[in-house]
């Protein structure tokens, strides 16, 4: 209120972050796929790991008491290897995708508090370097597409969060605490971070798997998926009305939302303030 004379019409959505590229990639020697435009992304190798998990059986496979009838049954599934983001894809990156017309802007809030895309404001400074969020599922499929790759499969996102040991977190088996990730944050910050929380990293060092933004899964939503899904690279369902996201956001208070085990069915037209994403892409297969 106090500011109320803002000239909000001569801050454009697109401001000068949307050129810059970010640091985090061009300083890390690691990145797996530098023919990409932007955003950095790991090399995962192909893998087996129990995916899901069941609260009604102590004694079998996958169990954890926080597991909810979805994430059932537990089974070994195969993975083959892939390249991941090591961060959530931000508010810059996705500028540049519009800027270039791959993207739609109607697929992204353009204002709200909470929205890393919106007008700068003076209560509401650029967060061009905060991760996208505000952005429906069929903008993320776009800006995946656009840099050359997709969306990952429930079963890719869950093998890079749980790795070959089926870690319950991406860091192990410890609960979820705030110096590990980014949750419980509606009392305490106005939304997505910037901060690693490097101890919250998983077994190849990506970052923010657990909390911050839920990521977009290509996989449509079934509550009995698991049951019909093949043993190798499992790919969802045919078709449905929701699409799965994972990881738990910043919104979320309870730690267990942020177990790698955990789904949750989302609507694809939907913009939410603790939505965003991540891309992969399928690794060549070696030269024989
Ligand atoms: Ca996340």
């Amino acid at each position: 209120m106090a500011c109320a004379t803002t000239p909000e019409a001569e801050l454009p959505y697109q401001t000068g972050a949307a050129t810059r590229p970010a640091e985090n990639d061009v300083q890390d020697p690691n990145c797996s796929d530098r023919d990409l435009p932007f955003g950095c992304l790991y090399a995962i190798p192909a893998g087996r790991f129990l995916m899901g998990a069941q609260a009604t059986d102590a004694q079998a496979p996958g169990y954890d008491p926080a597991a909810e009838p979805h994430e059932a049954p537990a089974r070994h599934v195969e993975v083959g290897a892939f390249h991941m983001h090591v961060w959530e894809v931000m508010a810059w990156q996705y500028k540049r995708c519009v800027l270039a017309g791959a993207c739609k802007l109607k697929d992204v809030q353009t204002d709200g508090y909470f929205y890393s895309y919106g007008k700068a404001t003076a209560n509401h400074p650029t967060l061009d370097d905060r991760p996208i969020n505000g952005v429906n599922w069929f903008g993320a499929r776009d800006y995946c597409a656009w840099i050359g790759a997709r969306l990952p499969t429930e079963a890719e996102w869950e093998y890079a969060a749980r790795g070959p040991e089926s870690r319950r977190y991406p860091w192990g088996q410890k609960e979820a605490t705030y110096e590990l990730a980014v949750f419980g944050e509606k009392q305490r910050t106005s939304g997505v971070s910037l901060d690693p929380r490097a101890e919250g990293q998983n077994w190849i060092k990506l970052f923010h798997l657990a909390g911050n933004v839920w990521e977009w899964t290509a996989d449509w939503y079934a509550p009995d998926a698991y049951a019909k899904a093949a043993p190798s690279n499992p790919r969802g369902p045919e078709n449905g009305s929701s699409r799965v996201i994972r990881g738990g956001g910043w919104a979320d208070e309870a730690p267990t939302d942020l177990r790698s085990s955990g789904r949750a069915a989302m609507p694809p037209q939907i913009k939410a303030h603790d939505i965003g994403f991540r891309c992969v892409r399928p690794a060549k297969t070696p030269a024989q």
